[in-house]
């Protein structure tokens, strides 16, 4: 069982506790048996959303006027729900994860009735959300993006392509990030709120993957996009992309910190169990040391998540910073905790089927999704020359 002395931190409340109680004993009970046939990843993430939406949890990614559970999304509880789910099973986390990433600038920016049309069945797991900001040419400098957006009587029309779309072939709509060209760069972008069954939307490729999930290309030919689906104002699409990654960066960081306690808990189980030169690997000073440096990073990891997350919910406009540093940090930590898990494990670490083999394809990504580790440093460095 996982470390949980991390629950009685300062950084959350009695709800939290009582959600990681309740989230734990659900995971326990169904993330295995709706993670097992894995020979059709949509069907498994379509169950998942359905699951997770039955039992209430998809609520966590809506505010309460529209269906979720409370008035203001709450970091810490998508950082909790991502980090325990995660441990579990990647699909879990990222079934969940992305009801809130593909609703979020929905939540933050969309109009009365989009959001009382749309993030109700986000939350009951009955519709499926993603979000389209990367493209070909432009993914970290999203303000490079090319799809363009032009105004036709009494709405848009939407022109060019979008990849490394996650949900992309199952989604039930898009968050797409277009150009409207109210000024050059990163000034003139919207956000329009795209049905899957839009005309001209097209599903062009699906994208086989390490760690395979649903994942697509999509093409833009003349979609008709009514006005009222768009997000904010003409113009604003890059501050809504970046303030939504800002609320579910360091959630990614969360996730990490799943699969690296889950690493450190598979690592611990095997090096008691497995003899070496007559003794439990566990009591090789060696072994000592891997897992002290694992314990140690994962501790740090959370102290940065969940101070993002906790900064995030006492009202802070931006945290730009504190965001990206839990991401960087947790993303990387939790690779290089998930190699000494699999070291301990000898041959047996790359054997296909092992948790640990499967930890370490899991976490690759999540060291490139939603700004590279690269672009968190970068975020980092233009913040501090801020003060
Ligand atoms: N919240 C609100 N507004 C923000 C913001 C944030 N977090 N970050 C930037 N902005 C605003 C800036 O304030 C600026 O507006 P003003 O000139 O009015 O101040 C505007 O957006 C442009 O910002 P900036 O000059 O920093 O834009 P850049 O093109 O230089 O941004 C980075 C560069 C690398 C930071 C950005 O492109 C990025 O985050 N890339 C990664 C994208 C990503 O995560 N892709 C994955 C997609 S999801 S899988």
């Amino acid at each position: 069982m996982a470390d949980r002395s991390f629950l009685d931190w300062p950084f959350l409340d009695p709800a939290h506790r009582d959600l990681a109680g309740r989230l734990e004993a659900w995971a326990e009970a169904e993330v295995e048996a709706l993670t097992r046939d894995h020979g059709d990843v949509d069907a498994v993430c379509r169950g998942l959303v359905k699951a997770l939406g039955a039992a209430g949890f998809l609520e966590l990614t809506v505010p309460s006027a529209h269906g979720g559970s409370n008035e203001r999304i709450d970091v810490r509880s998508l950082c909790l729900a991502r980090e325990i789910l995660g441990r579990h099973h990647a699909l879990a986390d990222f079934a969940f994860a992305m009801q809130g990433l593909g609703s979020g600038p929905v939540t933050l920016f969309g109009s009365e009735d989009l959001k009382a049309r749309i993030l109700p069945p986000v939350a009951r797991g009955e519709a499926i959300a993603a979000f389209a900001l990367t493209e070909p040419e432009a993914g970290s400098d999203a303000a490079a993006l090319e799809t363009t957006a032009t105004r036709e009587g009494e709405g848009f029309v939407l022109n060019g392509a979008k990849t490394w779309i996650s949900n992309g072939g199952i989604a039930d709509h898009y968050v797409v990030f277009a150009r409207t060209g109210e000024a050059a760069g990163a000034k003139g972008l919207s956000a329009f709120l795209v049905e899957a069954d839009a005309p001209g939307l097209l599903v062009t490729e699906r994208i086989e993957m390490i760690a395979p999930h649903p994942l697509a290309t999509l093409r833009f030919a003349d979609c008709r996009v009514p006005a009222a689906n768009r997000l904010g104002s003409g113009g604003d699409g890059f501050k809504i992309a970046m303030a939504t990654l800002d609320v579910f960066r360091a959630t990614v960081g969360a996730a990490a910190l799943g699969f690296a306690r889950r690493a450190l808990d598979e690592a611990l189980a095997w090096s008691r169990q497995r003899r070496i030169f007559g003794e439990p690997l566990v009591s090789l000073q060696m072994t000592q040391g891997k897992i002290a440096d694992m314990a140690t990073a994962i501790d740090a990891a959370a102290l940065l998540v969940y101070r993002a997350a906790w900064t995030k919910d006492q009202g802070a406009a931006r945290v730009t910073r504190e965001a990206a540093m839990a991401k960087l940090f947790a993303t990387e930590e939790a690779q290089k905790v998930i190699d000494q898990a699999l070291q301990l494990h000898g041959g047996e670490g790359v054997r296909v089927g092992r948790k640990v083999e499967a930890l370490y394809r899991d976490i690759r990504a999540l060291r490139i999704y939603e700004g590279a580790t690269e672009v968190q440093k970068l975020v980092i460095a233009r913040q501090m020359e801020q003060t």
